[in-house]
């Protein structure tokens, strides 16, 4: 009873809001593009890329309307929403092409509006604002939970860490939960410390080596200014599915402060930012996956599927699709594809497509089009084919990263290499396989399958002019899927 009251309110508050937008497209058409992603998936990057290839001319062959300048003018105005922190477009650019840096990670959402002064095929001239979201793909991971309770959220949990590689990484918060007695009388300070273990959990989990994707509650990795507070402070406890939690109990206490969570970080994100998009690009960073190992693959794919069902979850209700149209195109893209010599290109494309695919169809439709592409924002890299002895190996030049090693050498950020990278296999299948490679989570360095280097922003050509274009792969495909057809 109180779910469906609760969802009355919420719907009340989307169709208020959405009728505001509706209102405000109706003389000026507004395009919401969310920009989502796991943290270091390229979000930043990616958007600083395409503001800069928009507004200063970028190489898009296969973006029709900038392809055959239809696209006039396009310049950044103010932002609609208030309270939203701007997109630092600026700083980010500075940093990539001036100090040649990628921009420093951010872990909150942000805006920007850009207007697209542009002709119609048919030679009227119209304008398209886009408005572009960033947001983290931690906080799309959440979402799911608002269809869960306590007790199945720790239930599920609980068996996701008891899998390797997890297990492992879970074994001193799996020995505090054994001490912890669910209907005990509500202790604080058991359950800062349960939080604590939980939360350092979740946190081996992503690092590099491991790279798992799957990992909600999202804010408790990047809890922002709700740092310290109660709806953070919860951790998953052995309960059955069917019982119901005492009164003043451990339990009682988790439970509600999960609710808590859900209210205060889920359910507004939900409403104020998710269900207003149109369309979406999730950023997906394979790479690290393959660096990390097969488990990494196998999480990776299962957070694809939460992703898919929360464009179900997020198919608007009645009312607001009178106004507003929902998410109607869905556009995965792995990124970095830099990193990879083009003859694999298209099998980082088919990976994901496969990840994508059986996701999909473990997901009920989500009415919208989906599509899959390996880009890299902004290419690092360049091809060249090297002799080594009598072979000639194609390969890749670009400046690794100060710190970054290979085969014992330590880069100084200074100087640019050859390298070679590996292919990926013909058969993306063959990658999914429970041994199918080698990553960090099971091997040493040197031993794993694939190694991918961190590179350096490109130095890049400035032609006698002041502002160069940023080299990119297939950016202009994952332009023209996202909003070519607004621009005809
Ligand atoms: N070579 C290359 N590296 C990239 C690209 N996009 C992102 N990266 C790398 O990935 C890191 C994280 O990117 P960022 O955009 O900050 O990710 P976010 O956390 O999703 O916003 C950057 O610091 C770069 O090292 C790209 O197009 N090419
Ligand atoms: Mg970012």
């Amino acid at each position: 009873m109180t779910t469906s009251i609760q969802n009355l309110i919420e719907e009340a508050r989307l169709s208020a809001r959405a009728l505001y937008d509706f209102g405000e497209s109706l003389f000026n058409p507004t395009l919401r593009l969310g920009v989502t992603g796991l943290s270091r998936a390229g979000k930043t990057v990616f958007i600083t890329a395409l503001i800069h290839g928009l507004t200063r001319g970028g190489r898009f062959p296969v973006f029709e309307a900038f392809a055959t300048g239809r696209i006039a003018r396009a310049h950044l105005a103010p932002q609609p929403d208030d309270g939203v922190p701007r997109f630092a477009y600026e700083s980010h650019l500075r940093s990539l092409i001036e100090e040649r840096h990628w921009p420093s990670s951010t872990v909150d959402i942000s805006e920007l509006r850009l207007v697209i002064d542009y002709q119609r095929q048919n030679g009227a001239d119209r304008t398209l604002t886009l408005d572009i979201v960033d947001y983290p793909g931690e906080w799309l991971l959440d979402l799911p939970l608002l269809t869960k309770g306590y007790a199945q959220w720790a239930a599920e949990s609980l068996a996701l860490s008891r899998a390797a590689p997890r297990l492992h990484l879970a074994q001193e918060w799996h020995a505090h939960l054994a001490t912890l007695r669910p209907d005990a009388p509500q202790d604080e300070q058991a359950t800062l410390i349960s939080a604590k273990l939980f939360t350092d959990y979740l946190r081996a989990c992503r690092d590099e080596r491991f790279a798992m994707s799957l990992l909600p509650p999202g804010r408790f990795l990047m809890p922002g200014n709700l740092a310290q507070s109660p709806a953070l402070t919860f951790a998953p406890l052995d309960v059955p599915g069917d019982g119901t939690a005492p009164e003043g109990s451990l339990w009682a206490m988790m439970a509600r402060r999960y609710e808590a969570y859900k209210d205060i970080v889920v359910r507004p994100f939900f409403r104020d930012h998710f269900a207003r998009l149109d369309r979406q690009i999730v950023l997906v960073d394979a790479l690290a996956a393959f660096n990390a190992g097969p488990e990494a693959l196998h999480d990776l794919e299962a957070a694809l599927a939460g992703i898919l069902d929360c464009f179900r979850i997020g198919r608007g209700t009645l009312l607001s699709t009178l106004f507003r149209p929902r998410i109607d195109r869905i556009l995965f893209a792995a990124t970095k594809a830099d990193h990879l010599h083009h003859a694999s290109h298209d099998r980082l494309e088919a990976v994901l497509r496969r990840a994508v695919s059986r996701a999909a169809a473990r997901a009920e439709s989500t009415g919208a089009a989906i599509d899959v592409v390996a880009l890299a924002a902004v290419r690092a890299t360049r091809e060249a084919t090297v002799a080594k002895g009598r072979d000639r190996l194609p390969s890749l030049l670009g400046t690794p990263a100060p710190g970054e090693t290979a085969n014992g050498e330590i880069f100084d950020g200074k100087t640019e290499v050859a390298t070679f990278p590996g292919d990926l296999p013909a058969d993306a299948e063959e990658l999914f396989r429970d041994d199918a490679f080698r990553g960090l989570s099971s091997a040493a360095a040197d031993t794993s399958d694939f190694r991918f280097l961190r590179f350096r922003p490109p130095l890049l050509d400035r032609d006698g002019t002041d502002e160069p274009t940023l080299p990119h792969i297939r950016f202009d495909r994952a332009l023209q899927f996202l909003i070519g057809d607004r621009l005809q």
